[in-house]
């Protein structure tokens, strides 16, 4: 009884990872290593002796937090490798020849520079989906990438530019993480992303937004840049962009064309820490507006509604005004029909 007991308990353990956004969680969770140390590498193939290699899993091998300084040997079955927060300085082309079968290769947190991945040292991944080379020393986008890649995480490196032929043909990146990088200019490079839904380009040095964002944006995350304006017609080309974030950055009225953002479809908009005078037109289908630690200086109701009856009314939810030069008084009390929707406004 107690010995199926413990079965039951264990079985039940990867279950409730499971249930965590990421349902794939439990493959990298630290309890991974238990099938690793409990049941040996017995018969999950070849595996180096730095690494695990779960039998019951043998296509994934588990070589995170062991103090690696240098790329293990990969049999050629693995396609889940598991290398972040290690301290490996370099990727030689040859480090991946027998890694064909790759789709998972995750390398975040590591001491990678640019000029130590070999030009072909990704090359030969045919069918890699996801790369995690998050937290390393990289200067430069590193060449010769899969075209195969459906989620590139390369935030919190150094990367001061990305050229067109860098993303060139990913036509299934859906999620590319830019941010807190060096970055002053995209130009056109993300154009040809055609099925990118999450980009995140915040904690760069941009000054204006890229030119040709991918249209079928979901998520534009851009917070904490030097952009100072909106191109004209910034969002009219996105018909699924819900959310974006630009607080932190230098925004005037001057710098926001007319109706920038009086477009269905918008769910949050974050213009907040910026340099706004007035409130900007917004559609009544936005439901969470954050303008905090602006300037501005009057509560302007037909920035939200510009009839109101039973009808017409803002679907506002969320309104902060805090950290602006208007108080509560200068809310005038008809503002309630409008934003009847508004539980929670802060001035
Ligand atoms: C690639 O596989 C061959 C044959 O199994 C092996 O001799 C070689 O060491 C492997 N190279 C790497 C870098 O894993
Ligand atoms: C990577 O950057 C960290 C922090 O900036 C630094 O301590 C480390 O020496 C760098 N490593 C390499 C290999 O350049
Ligand atoms: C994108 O995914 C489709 C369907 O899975 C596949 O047929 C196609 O080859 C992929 N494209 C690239 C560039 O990998
Ligand atoms: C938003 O645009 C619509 C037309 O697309 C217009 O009727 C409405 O007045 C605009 N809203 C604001 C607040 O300017
Ligand atoms: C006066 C006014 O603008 N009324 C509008 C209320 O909303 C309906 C449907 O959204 C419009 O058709 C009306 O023109």
């Amino acid at each position: 009884m107690r010995a199926v007991l413990v079965f039951l308990l264990s079985a039940l353990i990867p279950l409730s990872h499971c249930q965590t956004h990421d349902p794939f969680a439990w493959l990298y969770g630290p309890h991974s290593h238990r099938f690793g140390s409990l049941l040996g590498n017995t018969n999950g193939g070849q595996c180096p002796d730095e690494c695990d290699c779960p039998p019951t899993f043998p296509v994934a091998m588990y070589c995170d937090g062991r103090g690696l300084t240098a790329m293990p040997t990969i049999p050629s079955r693995v396609k889940y490798l598991y290398l972040q927060n290690n301290a490996i300085t370099a990727v030689p082309d040859s480090a991946l020849v027998n890694a064909t079968n790759l789709v998972w290769l995750m390398m975040h947190g590591n001491q990678l520079t640019s000029g130590s991945i070999g030009e072909k040292a990704f090359m030969q991944m045919e069918g890699l989906e996801r790369l995690y080379l998050q937290y390393n020393n990289l200067t430069a986008f590193p060449s010769n990438l899969p075209r195969t890649l459906r989620d590139l995480r390369i935030d919190h490196n150094k990367i001061e530019k990305v050229t067109t032929a860098d993303l060139e043909g990913m036509d299934n990146l859906t999620i590319l993480y830019l941010h807190d990088n060096s970055l002053t200019d995209l130009g056109s490079s993300l154009k040809s992303l055609k099925s990118l839904t999450l980009l995140d380009i915040s904690d760069n040095k941009l000054t204006k937004v890229p030119e040709a964002l991918p249209e079928h944006l979901h998520q534009l995350y851009m917070q904490s840049n030097s952009i100072d304006s909106l191109p004209d017609g910034f969002l009219g080309s996105f018909s699924q962009l819900q959310y974006i974030r630009i607080a932190h950055n230098q925004l005037t009225d001057k710098g926001i064309p007319a109706n920038a953002f009086n477009v269905t479809g918008l769910v949050e908009l974050d213009l907040s820490y910026n340099k706004l005078e007035r409130i900007p037109p917004v559609s009544t289908t936005l439901q969470h507006l954050y303008l905090q630690a602006n300037q501005i200086k009057e509560f302007t109701l037909g920035s939200f509604c510009s009839t109101v009856d039973v009808t017409n009314f803002s679907k506002l939810q969320t309104l902060r005004l805090d950290g602006n030069e208007i108080s509560r008084e200068d809310i005038p009390t008809d503002s309630a029909l409008c934003l009847r929707m508004a539980n929670n406004i802060e001035v």
